[in-house]
């Protein structure tokens, strides 16, 4: 990548830095160059837009925290670049809550609600402009438009989102000058919190990061399309990885990352959470993501890895398949009773039914099964009520899913884990049962097998509907699949 304007003349560089700054803009540059850059550019400005496709439910959200917070002024940022180092930053990822209320992932903006006199709030999306030509910010800043591509202008924003839009720049100061209520989701932007500082108080401001918590816990149709899109483009990624395991096997772990990561980028906006590309032992840790290891037939590999839509919706879904297409006699026994487990879980998701019902149905087939095999003593009852079995499932059953691969997560207890499953939401199952490679108490040839499968299940009218489905489950169904995919 370039560097910002590199001098060109061997006087700028020693007699006068080029890259003084002042009033944010760089000096050494000559007037004659200042003066020609300033014309000769198009009007490129874009009229007549259609609104992006989730407008209106943008609106429909807006309305439903408006009406919960009336009144009062809430301030929800996008969030700026983080650096990753010296002068590189991370990709920017917009804040979940500002993308839910807007459909932007604009870098910096900020979703102002300002209460209006008889009820109910005026929205207004503050973002950057399009770079002033006649200052030469466009061309001497590291934010114009030369350096970073361009940008919508506010109007075209307006256009776009349904969301008057204004100059982000003069934001702080509106926010300071501003009197009543205020809260603001925090975390995301410093600058605006340090606006706000004395009229806000953590207390406060976590209340709205709830509500906008809990109110994503019921999906509206275009999110419910959005993760089918999600998990339909990783279903392809796992059959991307399939196709190259033998290149997996010449390298290591890397090749199926990377390989699940290009279906990610190429399909959506990036991948939901770092792959977990697990081969052989490392399928018993459960949050693998060196991916440094070697993959070798005879192994399994577990790889947990979810595309991210452009619209920032995750798919969040586990395969273990054997390296060389087929299940040994062991590894099949371990992974048919995790699929078996996953079958009751899934069958307890419905309208109605407790949230914990599909994590407990999971869990008693887990615990039959070490039971069965001699790795606990039973009865089952017994070990559940002491939680044994928790030595080789290690986690929870599943968890919500939307923007956030672990979803909802500032939800309250009574609104989440102590909740009914209403339709519309949607939430991960994924049992597990994990031996280390240095636990003791199994016997050898489970020592290093990890298997976990994970399907996203959206909650229907009359019971559910797995959006990862179109991924096959049962052992013999992967080893068919794998088949078809190697030959
Ligand atoms: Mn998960």
């Amino acid at each position: 990548m370039a560097e910002e304007l590199t001098p060109e003349t061997p006087e700028e560089t020693e007699d006068q830095p080029i890259k003084q700054r002042k009033n944010g803009l760089y000096q050494g540059v000559s007037d004659e160059l200042a003066e020609n850059m300033k014309s000769g550019w198009a009007d490129t400005e874009l009229r007549g837009l259609a609104p992006i496709a989730q407008a209106e439910h943008t609106a429909a959200r807006r309305a439903a925290l408006s009406a919960r917070f009336p009144g009062e002024r809430l301030v929800v940022p996008a969030g700026n670049l983080k650096t990753r180092s010296n002068d590189t930053e991370y990709s920017f990822r917009a804040s979940t809550e500002y993308a839910y209320l807007t459909g932007d992932q604009t870098q910096d903006g900020v979703l102002v609600l300002e209460p209006v006199k008889g009820g109910g709030h005026q929205a207004t999306i503050y973002l950057l402009p399009r770079s002033n030509r006649e200052n030469g910010e466009f061309w001497l800043d590291g934010q114009g438009e030369l350096w970073v591509g361009r940008r919508n202008s506010l109007s075209e924003a307006e256009q776009l989102l349904g969301i008057p839009a204004e100059d982000v720049r003069e934001l702080p100061g509106a926010l300071k000058d501003a009197t009543g209520p205020v809260r603001v989701v925090r975390g995301h932007d410093a600058g605006i919190e340090a606006a706000l500082t004395d009229k806000v108080t953590a207390e406060r401001d976590e209340e709205l990061r709830v509500y906008l918590s809990e109110a994503r816990l019921v999906k509206d149709a275009f999110e419910v399309s959005e993760l089918q899109k999600a998990c339909d483009a990783t279903a392809r990624g796992f059959e991307d990885v399939v196709r190259v395991l033998d290149k997996a096997e010449a390298t290591s772990e890397r090749y199926i990352e990377g390989t699940f990561f290009l279906r990610a980028r190429v399909e959506g906006n990036d991948i939901g959470y770092g792959s977990i590309c697990a081969a052989g032992p490392h399928a018993t840790t459960l949050h693998w993501v060196r991916n440094d290891g070697p993959v070798r037939s005879g192994d399994l590999l577990l790889l947990d890895a979810g595309v991210e839509t452009n619209e920032l919706y995750t798919a969040d879904v586990t395969r273990t398949l054997p390296i060389n297409g087929r299940y040994t006699e062991l590894q099949r026994k371990i992974y048919d009773a995790v699929y078996e487990a996953q079958e009751a879980g899934i069958a307890a998701v419905k309208p109605g039914a407790a949230y914990r019902d599909f994590h407990d149905a999971a869990q008693r087939v887990l615990a039959e099964k070490l039971v069965e095999w001699g790795l606990v003593e039973g009865p089952v009852e017994r070990v559940l009520d002491l939680g044994l079995q928790r030595r080789w499932t290690l986690h929870g059953t599943g968890h919500m899913l939307g923007m956030d691969v672990h979803d909802c997560a500032a939800a309250r207890t009574e609104a989440y884990v102590d909740t009914t499953l209403e339709p519309g939401m949607c939430l991960t199952v994924e049992p597990g049962l994990y031996f280390q490679a240095d636990d003791l108490t199994v016997p050898e040839e489970y020592r290093g097998i990890g298997v976990r499968i994970e399907d996203d299940i959206l909650v229907t009218e009359d019971g559910n509907r797995n959006l990862s489905d179109s991924l096959p489950r049962r052992a013999d169904e992967v080893e068919a699949w794998m088949a078809g995919l190697k030959g």
